[in-house]
């Protein structure tokens, strides 16, 4: 572990940490964020006798549409001159969600990232492959951090450009490499397309986050590079990446950073805490951040959590992989379907290759889906297609209740990503 004294923490003397560093959080947003201050004072609660843990819920949630609304710098807590660093979001969707970070801001977030680092098995003197985009993406500056303060040998090449990548891949001999699992894969079939094989390569640890992935594509991209592969969780809003993380040794949920971050999991529509094990979305109060602090943020993504203990000691609790975005949601035919139910299902095709996308079109009322996916280059000459089409949608249909179309394409016709995958094509 990088910190065991705290990673280890017996459940009640964090408990304790977290109540003293919750009641810091609410007085330092109440001083400084008129946003919060006047929130506050809505909910009636008053920093001075506001009793902390046992109160969580009596405070205010925060949206990401309040950070639109308080762009760009109305929900800071300090002033301006003392932010050291702003990340953005890509504003797809209206104006980018601005986040600051102090000198202090940026130590607990390296401090994060670090911690990440070696529970995902890697160690000082490692050399650190980052494929995570650099910019105002908080993925190539945050994770670049963590890995110096660990003492690795950090090697910022950013995401894209496959060929640069595997190169300096053959040149620099990493053990531990991150990126997008999505982009990792394409780097994976980019190097065998040149006849080289990633199984051969020096990489042993493989560090996948920033977009939503499947157990499947966790066995692929462990076959295909020969490593382990943990998942790592975190959004700008809160930090970052460094979050959570999965250990090496268990890999079976992500160990979230509660020193830092306190977590709930409640219903997005009743707007309860969910006991523990129920999915529903997971909602993120800050402990000890300065510039951006956010009290319950909620972050659109489902998953559970649980406090079973994990056999690599840790005591925080961990979160289930994201099960999905809520605003991900596609309503086909009156079904619920989440984008990320499909993955594990085409996955299961032995003749198709894990690139797929989803295409939604309007057809007269209804929303249509139709997955559109690749098959495998040694499956081309082979397959039959349009079996293979009816077979995909049968289980498809089973799968998910709601019938959807197949389209299996060429080898090779679908775009590739760079870094966050864009999955959902929607025409409507
Ligand atoms: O994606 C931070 C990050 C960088 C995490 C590198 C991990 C590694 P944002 O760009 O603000 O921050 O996007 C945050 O991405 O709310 C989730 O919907 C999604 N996301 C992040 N990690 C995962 C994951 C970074 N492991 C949004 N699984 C979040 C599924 C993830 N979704």
């Amino acid at each position: 572990m990088y910190q065991p004294a705290v990673e280890a923490m017996e459940r009640r003397e964090l408990a304790q940490l977290q109540e003293r560093r919750l009641l810091e959080t609410v007085r330092r947003v109440y001083a400084h964020v008129p946003f919060y201050r006047s929130k506050l004072q809505q909910a009636g609660i008053d920093p001075e006798s506001f009793r902390g843990l046992a109160e969580l819920t009596r405070l205010p949630f925060t949206r990401k549409s309040d950070l639109r609304d308080q762009y760009p710098f109305g929900l800071f807590a300090t002033p301006l001159a003392d932010v050291r660093r702003l990340h953005a979001s890509s504003g797809t969707k209206g104006k980018p969600t601005v986040v600051g970070y102090t000198e202090r801001d940026l130590r607990l977030w390296s401090e994060v990232c670090a911690r990440a680092l070696v529970t995902a098995g890697g160690q000082p003197g490692d050399v650190f492959h980052n494929a995570y985009g650099y910019g105002l993406f908080t993925g190539g500056l945050g994770m670049h951090a963590g890995a110096e303060r660990l003492g690795m040998v950090t090697v910022p090449v950013s995401g894209g450009g496959r060929m640069r990548q595997w190169t300096l891949i053959e040149d620099f001999s990493p053990r531990v490499i991150a990126g997008t699992p999505s982009f990792i894969l394409s780097l994976g079939e980019a190097m065998i397309q040149a006849g080289k094989h990633p199984r051969n390569s020096s990489v042993k640890v493989g560090i996948f986050g920033a977009e939503p992935w499947s157990e499947e594509m966790r066995q692929e991209l462990e076959a295909l590079w020969g490593i382990h592969a943990v998942d790592i969780y975190g959004l700008s809003e809160v930090v970052g990446p460094g979050v959570a993380i999965e250990c090496w040794q268990a890999k079976e949920g992500l160990h979230i950073a509660e020193d830092h971050f306190l977590v709930e999991v409640i219903d997005p529509h009743t707007e309860e805490v969910l006991p523990e094990g129920e999915v529903g979305e997971l909602v993120f109060t800050t402990l000890t951040k300065e510039a951006l602090p956010v009290l319950r943020y909620r972050t659109g993504d489902l998953a559970s959590v649980t406090s079973e203990p994990c056999r690599c000691g840790r005591t925080h609790r961990r979160m289930s992989r994201v099960k999905g975005r809520i605003d991900d949601m596609l309503i086909i035919r009156g079904v619920n379907v989440f984008p990320m139910e499909i993955e594990p299902i085409v996955m299961a095709q032995p003749e198709l290759s894990p690139h797929y996308q989803l295409v939604v079109e309007k057809e007269g009322s209804m929303d249509r889906l139709t997955v559109e996916v690749e098959v495998l280059e040694s499956s081309f000459n082979l397959v039959d297609f349009s079996a293979l089409t009816k077979r995909l949608e049968g289980a498809l249909k089973e799968n998910l209740g709601v019938s959807v179309r197949v389209r299996v394409t060429m080898p090779g016709s679908l775009p590739r990503s760079e870094g966050k995958a864009v999955r959902i094509l929607d025409r409507r």
